[in-house]
């Protein structure tokens, strides 16, 4: 069984929540937060750490008591004690923290003053308006919970991508691993590389597809086995992940992968297609009569309805059988297209590493140059730089340049914008750096209006380059903040500024839908890692798979380019 260090945080994050709604000492609460944020910003994975012998009570904010816990975690996949709060209270008491607008503090009220302990019993409560004759919980605030009810519902549970990743990984090198399998593959919306997943649908081929089943569900970290036929089963993982495995012959490849693939509006779309020209399309081929004339690979599926192959990142019923009959698909970026990377954290501000070890981990996965763009000291941000730490940090770049050979460090800020949209330190310094990255990390709750008019004006500085996270939202977490983004995109292409990709998983952000429509707008982009350590560098492919579901080509996005040539499209 394979826990992440995702999955640990998450696991204290869960108990501080339950301990807070109980009321629990605030300082017990405060130490797991802590050690929450710290497995986040690790870098290292504890799994590995201890294998290693590593002693990780001695990592700040740990401690023994909490590295205990740890241990059991990734030996047990759970934490008893957080399991018997969960019992005590009630399994569904932590849902209430999906809602916008409750945090531990509301749960606890709701919990206590009308025994509310699951979704359904909030929107009956809301309902019935018990929600607002409660002190400190206004009607406009028992509204907005009752549409965040529904929200959270509909959404169900989800894996973010990089936390399905690594299980991804481990069955498919399991399935490999049996000599009766011929090709294993993972499709379904994992394949097309959406930002969250909802279940795993694994792919094989073997000439005696029931052996490969009965060793399927021998898979060790396999907590249920739901189904198990003959050819297909689905079963459930540990951490209550879906998993349907299919298994075909050889020969039906290509179609039953294009089946499991998706979406399912684009199979559709595809089987309409075929059927006007008198096919029938099915996972096991494409057939002309009874004739199957197609099957085995998916280029092969394309090129008998007349259509260019569709990358699975494209299949989502967005247009893409219209580009690909008329020869128009995008010619996808891909993660060796990316030169460089310009957002990332060191410990001027609330990064992990030093610029130089920044630099040495970029160039070691082949960076040519990278920007440092700590935070600007704001109310929101701890750590943020002043302007005389931040002439600090450019005389020190300047000094590791001169020694440092095979990467170019690029003097850079990530800037708060202010309310009124000003930026958070002076242009006098500002103009200084080779570019400067903008972001928004307070009063997320502007009008969309006033929200889109503090964007533009922060944009209207000759100085703003690149706009970081530009919706701020979080997924699972929180959601965007209110942007016109029409004329977010036409601002941003009118004054020469670019929108960020961000490549942390929680934000990829923009997300797909919104970068298609800016790329439609004439906007460009970069894609960048938002790294607070060394490690997290290797988050770019995250967003390179985003840029790719949204239409992307290498043109589009300038940290493709040369430095030379990145430095001209950033004097504005
Ligand atoms: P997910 O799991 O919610 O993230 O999204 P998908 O796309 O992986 O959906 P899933 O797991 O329900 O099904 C995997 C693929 O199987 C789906 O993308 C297309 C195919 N599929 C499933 N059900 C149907 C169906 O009723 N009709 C067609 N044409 N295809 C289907
Ligand atoms: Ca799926
Ligand atoms: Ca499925």
């Amino acid at each position: 069984m394979v826990i992440s260090n995702v999955e640990i945080a998450s696991i204290f994050d869960q108990l501080a929540d339950l301990l807070e709604i109980k009321g629990e000492n605030p300082f017990k609460t405060r130490a797991y937060r802590n050690a929450t944020r710290t497995i986040e910003n690790l870098g290292t994975d504890l799994r590995k750490m201890l294998e290693d012998g590593a002693d990780i009570s001695q990592i700040p904010t740990i401690g023994e008591h909490i590295a205990l816990k740890i241990e059991e975690i990734i030996k047990t996949g759970k934490l008893a004690k957080l399991e018997y709060l969960k019992h005590t209270f009630s399994p569904h008491l932590l849902d209430l923290l999906k809602v916008e607008g409750i945090g531990p503090k509301r749960a606890k009220v709701l919990y206590r003053e009308l025994n509310i302990s699951s979704l359904e019993g909030l929107k009956k409560a809301a309902e019935k308006h018990q929600i607002s004759a409660l002190k400190g919980f206004s009607e406009k605030l028992e509204k907005k919970i009752l549409k965040g009810t529904l929200l959270a519902k509909k959404e169900g549970i989800r894996f973010m991508y990089s936390v399905a990743e690594p299980y991804a990984e481990a069955l498919t090198a399991y399935l490999k691993n049996f000599k009766e399998t011929l090709q294993v593959i993972v499709a379904g919306s994992f394949r097309r590389r959406k930002e969250t997943v909802g279940d795993l649908d694994i792919l094989a081929t073997s000439a005696h597809p029931a052996l490969l089943i009965d060793y399927f569900v021998q898979y060790p970290d396999i907590k249920e086995v739901l189904s198990k036929g003959d050819t297909r089963s689905t079963v459930i993982l540990a951490n209550s992940m879906q998993v349907d495995l299919r298994c075909v012959a050889k020969e039906s490849y290509g179609a039953a992968l294009h089946y499991f693939t998706g979406s399912k509006s684009h199979n559709i779309a595809i089987r309409i297609m075929a059927r006007d020209m008198g096919l029938k399309v099915n996972e096991y081929g494409i057939f002309k009569s009874d004739e199957k004339i197609a099957g085995a690979t998916e280029e092969e599926m394309y090129e008998t309805v007349g259509l260019r192959y569709i990358e699975p990142e494209l299949r989502e019923s967005r247009g893409e059988h219209r580009a690909a009959r008329e020869g128009r698909l995008p010619e996808l970026i891909t993660l060796e297209d990316m030169k460089g990377d310009l957002h990332m954290h060191t410990h001027y501000s609330d990064g992990r590493n030093s610029i130089v070890e920044m630099a040495e981990a970029a160039k070691a996965i082949g960076h040519s140059y990278i920007a440092i763009t700590d935070h600007s000291k704001h109310l929101s941000i701890v750590h943020g730089m002043d302007e005389k730490r931040l002439r600090e940090q450019m005389e020190e770049i300047d000094r590791i340049n001169e020694t440092l050979k095979g990467i170019t460090i690029l003097k850079s800020i990530e800037v708060d914008i202010l309310e009124d949209g000003t930026l958070a330190l002076p242009n006098t310094v500002l103009k200084e750096l080779d570019l400067v990255v903008g972001a928004v990390h307070d009063k997320f709750n502007l009008s969309q209006k006033m929200q889109t008019k503090r964007i533009l004006k922060a944009m209207d500085n000759p100085c703003f380059n690149i706009l970081a996270h530009p919706t701020g939202r979080l997924i699972g977490e929180r959601a965007p903040y209110k942007v016109n983004m029409k004329q977010l995109f036409e601002g941003v292409k009118e004054r020469g500024c670019f929108l960020e990709i961000n490549a942390q998983p929680k934000r990829l952000d923009l997300n797909d839908i919104y970068a298609k429509r800016a790329k439609e707008a004439g906007v460009r982009f970069s894609i960048s890692t938002d790294a607070h350590n060394a490690a997290s560098l290797h988050y770019m492919k995250y967003g390179v798979y985003q840029a790719r579901r949204g239409w992307l080509e290498k043109e589009d996005v300038i940290n493709t380019l040369s430095l030379g040539k990145l430095r001209k499209v950033l004097g504005r």
